[in-house]
């Protein structure tokens, strides 16, 4: 099996316990590494760790042997400049260069809100433009061009997953382009560990959504087949959106979120 021994950050999350179990179950050796405790009982042969990817030893030290490093460990949402810089630009060096040293692969979460101010009528492949929502969306951002630089100077490979919103089924209007099932994540992270030239890529992190704001230029080259579609869920969303910012771009209330230029905004510049 290639990629056998990972290190895995954010481990306690909702998507680390998701990946900790099924990467455990398909016979990789995961050691699972998280600021906070792992909730609720570790799959059988999984060996869980505190890891703070802020701290630069304990990344190191974290990172000896493994074939490839599976980053969640960050902060998901907005926050303060300050503390998303320490969990994600931080935390992001860290990753690369314990990646770097054990001559790893990583396979980073990535986000919708590196292009959260593209418009929701526009369908784009991963080369479009960057347009981030927020300090959050500029971290990751920060994340892949770390990642491109890493792959051109010194071959380290990654991918950025590009994840939409991944939760276990759409509630809004918005999931039901960006949704990614956890069945899909799992199969999404496979492919990426499978793949056996992976260089650097960002990829779009979504299902196979009849209303994708998305389409991929990488799956077909990864191996990566999603097989559910939010489609099924669509009667049972809530099709209302919260309000004019939020309901035209793609990444919705981040978007919005202390926003202040007058509506409509950006897509409106030269
Ligand atoms: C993300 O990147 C966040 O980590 C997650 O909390 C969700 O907000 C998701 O995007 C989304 O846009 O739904």
């Amino acid at each position: 099996m290639a990629h056998k021994t990972l290190l895995l950050t954010g481990a306690a999350g909702a998507l680390g316990r998701v990946l900790t179990e099924a990467l455990a179950a398909r016979g990789y050796n995961v050691r699972a590494t998280d600021r906070t405790a792992y909730p609720g009982p570790l799959p059988a042969g999984v060996r869980f760790a505190h890891l703070d990817v802020a701290d630069y030893a304990g990344t190191m030290r974290a990172a000896e042997g493994v074939d490839a490093i599976v980053h969640f460990g960050a902060v998901p949402v907005e926050l303060s400049f300050e503390e998303i810089a320490q969990a994600n630009l931080r935390g992001a060096n860290h990753v690369f260069e314990a990646a770097k040293a054990n001559r790893a692969r990583v396979i980073f979460a990535s986000s919708n809100h590196t292009v959260g101010f593209t418009e929701r009528a526009q369908t784009i492949d991963e080369d479009a433009p960057l347009r981030p929502d927020g300090y959050y969306g500029v971290s990751k951002c920060y994340g892949e061009m770390l990642g491109r630089m890493m792959f051109d100077k010194h071959g380290v490979e990654s991918a950025h997953l590009r994840i939409g919103s991944c939760i276990p089924k759409p509630l809004t209007k918005r999931h039901l382009s960006l949704w990614l099932s956890y069945p899909d994540l799992v199969r999404l992270t496979l492919a990426c560990l499978q793949t056996p030239d992976l260089g650097f890529r960002a990829v779009w992190g979504i299902s196979k959504n009849t209303r994708a704001f998305w389409r991929s230029k990488h799956w077909a080259a990864i191996g990566y087949a999603p097989e559910d579609d939010s489609e099924k869920f669509a009667s049972e969303v809530d099709m209302t959106d919260t309000g004019p910012v939020a309901e035209r771009f793609q990444g919705g209330d981040f978007c919005a979120n202390g926003y202040t230029r007058s509506v409509p905004g950006p897509a409106d510049l030269p």
